[in-house]
């Protein structure tokens, strides 16, 4: 037993709600918001949650962004409602933040203060129409690889907002891949226009998974705690593996020359992503960083209105309801 082990011990011992906790993630039972909980449970949580909420919403505007030069009406259709979608999974994820104790409001100024982070996935430019496919296949299914154990995670209402988000996920996925597929049986150029596509986002997907597992530093305590399932660098394998065949199956390749199975491991082996490339995107300095919070930023003053008339119209409905009860 280490040193650290023996000092939980012995605060759980003293402490009967910490005992409770650790006896609830020990059973691999859920926490639900009115269960007492310790406060680096509860911060992380916010931090992962507000971060994923965050993601969803930025994420609309990469595929937001080719709504009006759809090719077809079809296709116009699916990427409405997919990008629709993202913007319920954020809602859904803001309220599971919000049984945290903190506001939609003081999340939202958070974001655009630059306070909490968003995926680095979302600060790389969309430049075809065939980004829109490849967002699906490889962005949805590296967020789905990511998402799937998280249905387990041991915060109640995460776990359960995450489990109707993969299912849309699952759709969003297929529909990227039904949209690449048909492209490679179209003509030279759509077939050279997803291969460029998918040379873009196939490092920045990687690093989707976050930074190497010695190198993650909340990893070990949201294991611990139940909140993350499985590692970075093992979720990033699963991903890996489940990638190569979809991707010959379409057609096209990924640019990493390391890439290859390896009997003896029973898994791929790859490269690594350019890790300062992803650092400076996190720090902030990626190439849509600064375009992406000044939108959401404009977005959220222009809906400042409709706030303050939900806000007026809640004070008016209650004291026609306070009236109607005294009289
Ligand atoms: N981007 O110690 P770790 C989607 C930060 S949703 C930016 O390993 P952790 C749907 C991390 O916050 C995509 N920052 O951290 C969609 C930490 O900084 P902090 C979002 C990153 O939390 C599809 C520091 O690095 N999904 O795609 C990233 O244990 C298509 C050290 O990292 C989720 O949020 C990154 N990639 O593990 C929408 C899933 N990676 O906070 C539209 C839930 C790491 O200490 C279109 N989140 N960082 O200052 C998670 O599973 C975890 O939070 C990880 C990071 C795995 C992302």
């Amino acid at each position: 037993m280490t040193a650290t082990d023996t000092a939980a011990t012995d605060t759980a011992a003293t402490d009967p709600l910490q005992a409770g906790f650790d006896t609830t993630i020990g059973h691999g039972d859920r926490i639900e918001p009115r269960d007492w909980m310790p406060d680096g449970y509860r911060r992380t949580l916010v931090r992962q949650i507000a971060q994923h909420a965050h993601s969803e919403i930025i994420g609309m505007q990469p595929e937001g962004a080719w709504i009006g030069r759809a090719p077809s009406l079809r296709r116009k259709a699916i990427l409405l409602a997919k990008v629709q979608d993202e913007a319920g999974h954020g809602l859904y994820l803001y309220s599971a933040c919000e049984t945290l104790g903190v506001s939609r409001g003081e999340l939202t100024e958070k974001l655009i203060s630059g306070a909490q982070k968003y995926s680095s996935i979302f600060n790389y430019p969309t430049l075809s129409y065939a980004d829109v496919g490849t967002i699906g296949w490889l962005v949805d299914g590296a967020a789905i690889c990511n998402q799937v154990p998280l249905c387990r995670t041991s915060f109640g209402p995460y776990g359960r907002a995450m489990i109707r988000i993969c299912k849309e996920e699952s759709f969003h996925q297929r529909q990227g891949y039904e949209l690449l597929m048909t492209m490679m049986q179209g003509t030279d150029e759509q077939r050279a226009m997803v291969q460029e596509s998918v040379n873009r986002f196939w490092w920045p997907a990687l690093m989707m998974f976050g930074p190497p597992d010695d190198e993650s530093p909340n990893s070990a305590q949201s294991m611990a705690w139940g909140i993350k399932r499985n590692s970075n660098d093992d979720l990033r394998q699963r991903f890996v593996d489940m990638s190569v065949p979809q991707a010959a199956a379409l057609g096209v390749t990924f640019p990493d020359p390391e890439l290859r199975w390896n009997d003896e491991r029973g898994h791929h082996d790859f490269g690594q992503p350019d890790w300062d490339e992803f650092m400076q995107v996190v720090k902030g300095n990626g190439p849509c960083n600064t375009q992406r919070i000044a939108h959401r930023r404009k977005a959220h003053e222009d809906g400042a209105w409709v706030r303050e008339a939900a806000t007026a119209y809640a004070a008016k409905q209650a004291s026609v309801a306070t009236a109607g009860g005294a009289a």
